[in-house]
C-alpha cells in the first residue's frame, strides 16, 4: 500500500469562492485523493481556511464583525459548503490553529538561527486616521501616468503600470478615505531567499516529470533579472500570528505578526497536527507524513494549486522547509492550473460575476458540477465556463451515456426477470470483446489518473461508459429475450454488474451518484477492478436489486436561459 499526502491550496477566509477557485486546486485534490483511496493506497487529504492579513482584517470590518469572530463563522461556511461538494478532506484546518502558530514561529526559529534571516529597515506608509500601518494595495490615489483617480499603491488597474505608492497623486487611505497619511521607518524580517538560489535551482532541475506550467513559472522567477528576491515575512498588523522566535521574543518585533503567505504554506502541516488531535492521537500520527526521519520518506506528496500560487510553492514555501535545516518533508509534485474563465469574460470574487459554490449548488446536485469541471478543467490552457457547454456536456455525458444505461439494464431486468441477478447462460464472443475493450480503457483510465490528466482521464471514463452502452445496444436484451432468455439472462447479468462496475471507477467524478447507484444495486463492494473479468462477475445470479431513481435528469433550454440570465449580473 502506497501512501499519498494530498493538499489543495488553501482558499481565503474572505468569503464564498467561485468554481474557477474550486476547479484549481480543491475539486482535483479531491479526485486524486478518491482515486488513490480507491486503489486501496493510504491517504491523507488536506485543506483549510488561509485566515490571516489585510483581506481578512478589512472583510471582517466590512461584516461589522471582530476579525476572530469573523474568521470562525467564515470557516464553518466554507467547509459546509465543501461537503456540500463531496470534498473528501481528512482535515479541513484553520491557518490561525494553535498549532501553526506554533509551527510557524518554529519555522522563523529555525531560519533566524540558520542565519538566513535579516532586519531591514523600510519606508512605509501610516494613516493617521486609521492608526496603522497600510499595505501598498490599501493606498489608493491618481496614477502619474494614466491620471485614472482609483489607481492602488501597487498597481494602477487601469493602465497597468507598476506603482509605489510613492508615486501616487492625492493618496488616500482605501480603508477610511483619509489623506492624512506619513512616511514612517518600521523594522521587518526577510527571509534571504536569494542565499538559497543554488540549493532551490538543484531541487527544481531535478523534476523534469513536473508539468512545464510548473516548472516554467518556477524557472521565471529564479532566473528573472536579478533573481531569487528576499522577502519580507513580517507585517505591521494586528491579525495574524505574533512574530517570535520559536517560543522566545523577538526583540524589536514587538506588535509584528508574519505576512500571511508565509504562515499558510505551515498551515499544511499544522492541519495535519490539527487532524492528530482531532483523532485523539500523538504526534507521530502526524509526523509520519511530513518527518523523512519519522517515516514520511516513502510519502508521495502531491500538492494542487492555481497558477498563481506557484511561486510561493516551488520557492518560498521549499525555502522554508530547507533553511529551517530539518528532515521536513518537500513536495514531490505540483499540479497547477490556468484559469477558468466565464461567460465570455473573467470569473470575479470583487465584482461578484460568475457562478459561486453555494450558488451552484442551490441550483443543480454537485456531480453535474464536479463532472463539467474535472472534464474542463484549464490544464493546457484557460478554458471557459458556457451554459451551453454545462448543458451539453451534462445533458449527453451523464443522462444519455451513463443514466440512460443504468435505467435500461434495471427496468428491463426488473420488468423481464424481477428485482434480481438473472440466472443462465453464459459469455460469448460479443462479452469478451466487451471485456477486452474495456480492460485496456481501464488501464489507460488509471494511466491518466495516475498522472493527473484530468480532460484525458473524464474522456476515457466517458469512453467506458460509452462502451457498455454500444454493447447494450448490439446485444439487444430485449429482441435476444424472444429467442434465448437464457443468453438474454446472461446479457443482463452482465449489464448490471457494469453499473456495479461503473460505480467504482466513477466515483472519484461524481461520488454522490456512484454511491446511490451502489445502493440500488445493494452492494458495498468498492474493490478496484484490477481484474475484469472477475469485477464483472461480483454480482452472483440471485442477488437482489432495486430499480434506483433517475441519476441525472436533464438540463432544460428554460433553466439554461434563466441561469445564464441570474448569473450575468452582480452578486449583492
Ligand atoms: N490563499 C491564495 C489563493 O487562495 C492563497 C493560497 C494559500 S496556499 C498555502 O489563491
Ligand atoms: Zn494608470
Amino acid at each position: 500500500m502506497a501512501r499519498f499526502l494530498i493538499t489543495s491550496a488553501l482558499p481565503y477566509i474572505n468569503g464564498i469562492k467561485h468554481l474557477g477557485n474550486l476547479v484549481g486546486s480543491q475539486l482535483p485534490a479531491d479526485l486524486y485523493a478518491r482515486y488513490q483511496r480507491g486503489r486501496g493506497n493510504e491517504v491523507m487529504f488536506i485543506c483549510a481556511t488561509d485566515e490571516h492579513g489585510t483581506p481578512a482584517e478589512l472583510a471582517a470590518a466590512k461584516a461589522g464583525k471582530p476579525v476572530a469572530e469573523y474568521c470562525a463563522e467564515l470557516h464553518e461556511v466554507q467547509a459546509g459548503i465543501a461537503r456540500g461538494f463531496g470534498l473528501s478532506f481528512d482535515h479541513f484546518g484553520r491557518s490561525s490553529s494553535p498549532q501553526n502558530r506554533q509551527l510557524t514561529q518554529h519555522f522563523a526559529g529555525r531560519l533566524a538561527e540558520a542565519g538566513l534571516i535579516e532586519d531591514v529597515v523600510e519606508k512605509q506608509m501610516y494613516s493617521n486616521a486609521d492608526g496603522r500601518f497600510l499595505p501598498d494595495r490599501y493606498i489608493e490615489g491618481t496614477c502619474p501616468n494614466c491620471g485614472y483617480d482609483r489607481a492602488r499603491g501597487d498597481q494602477c488597474e487601469n493602465c497597468t503600470k507598476q506603482l509605489d505608492p510613492t508615486d501616487l497623486i492625492n493618496p488616500r487611505s482605501a480603508i477610511s478615505g483619509s489623506t492624512d497619511l506619513e512616511v514612517r521607518e518600521t523594522k521587518h524580517l526577510f527571509l534571504r531567499q536569494s542565499a538559497m538560489r543554488d540549493q532551490l535551482t538543484a531541487w527544481i532541475d531535478q523534476k523534469t516529470d513536473w508539468p512545464v506550467l510548473t516548472t516554467s513559472i518556477a524557472k521565471k522567477w529564479l532566473n528573472d533579472g536579478d533573481g531569487l528576491q528576499d522577502r519580507g515575512i513580517t507585517r505591521d498588523l494586528d491579525w495574524g500570528i505574533p512574530v517570535r522566535k520559536g517560543t522566545e521574543d523577538w526583540p524589536g518585533m514587538e506588535g509584528k505578526v508574519f505576512y500571511v503567505w508565509f504562515d499558510a504554506p505551515i498551515e499544511y502541516i499544522a492541519a495535519t497536527a490539527e487532524w492528530a488531535e482531532a483523532q485523539g492521537l500523538d504526534a507521530s500520527a502526524w509526523r509520519r507524513w511530513w518527518r523523512t526521519d519519522e517515516g514520511a520518506d516513502d510519502v508521495r506528496y502531491v500538492q494542487f494549486m492555481g497558477k498563481d500560487n506557484v511561486p510561493f510553492h516551488t520557492l518560498s514555501f521549499p525555502a522554508t522547509i530547507m533553511g529551517s535545516g530539518e528532515p521536513w518533508k518537500l513536495v514531490d509534485y505540483i499540479k497547477s492550473f490556468n484559469y477558468l474563465n466565464y461567460d465570455g469574460g473573467q470569473f470575479s470574487t470583487t465584482q461578484g460575476r460568475g457562478v459561486f459554490m453555494d450558488q451552484a449548488l442551490s441550483i443543480l446536485p454537485a456531480d453535474y458540477w464536479r463532472w463539467w469541471l474535472l472534464s474542463h478543467a484549464p490544464e493546457s490552457s484557460d478554458s471557459e465556463f458556457t451554459w451551453e457547454n454545462f448543458q451539453t456536456s451534462a445533458n449527453k455525458d451523464l443522462a444519455d451515456v451513463l443514466g440512460n444505461f443504468v435505467s435500461r439494464i434495471t427496468k428491463f431486468c426488473r420488468s423481464k426477470f424481477g428485482e434480481v441477478v438473472p440466472e443462465g447462460g453464459h459469455h460469448g464472443p460479443a462479452e469478451d470483446t466487451l471485456i477486452a475493450e474495456l480492460t485496456t480503457r481501464i488501464r489507460a483510465y488509471e494511466a491518466n489518473m495516475d498522472a493527473m490528466e484530468l480532460r484525458k482521464s473524464a474522456a476515457e471514463l466517458r469512453a467506458i461508459w460509452v462502451a457498455g452502452n454500444e454493447y447494450l445496444q448490439s446485444a439487444a436484451p430485449w429482441a435476444t429475450f424472444k429467442t434465448d432468455p437464457e443468453q438474454a439472462a446472461a446479457q443482463v447479468r452482465l449489464g448490471l454488474n457494469l453499473i456495479r462496475l461503473y460505480a467504482v471507477l466513477s466515483r472519484p467524478f461524481i461520488p454522490d451518484a456512484a454511491a446511490a447507484t451502489m445502493a440500488a444495486m445493494g452492494c458495498d463492494d468498492w474493490s478496484w477492478p484490477e481484474d475484469v473479468a472477475g469485477a464483472l462477475a461480483a454480482l452472483a445470479p440471485g442477488h437482489a436489486f432495486t430499480v434506483p431513481e433517475v441519476m441525472f435528469r436533464k438540463i432544460t433550454d428554460e433553466e439554461r436561459e434563466d441561469w445564464q440570465t441570474r448569473f450575468a449580473g452582480v452578486r449583492t
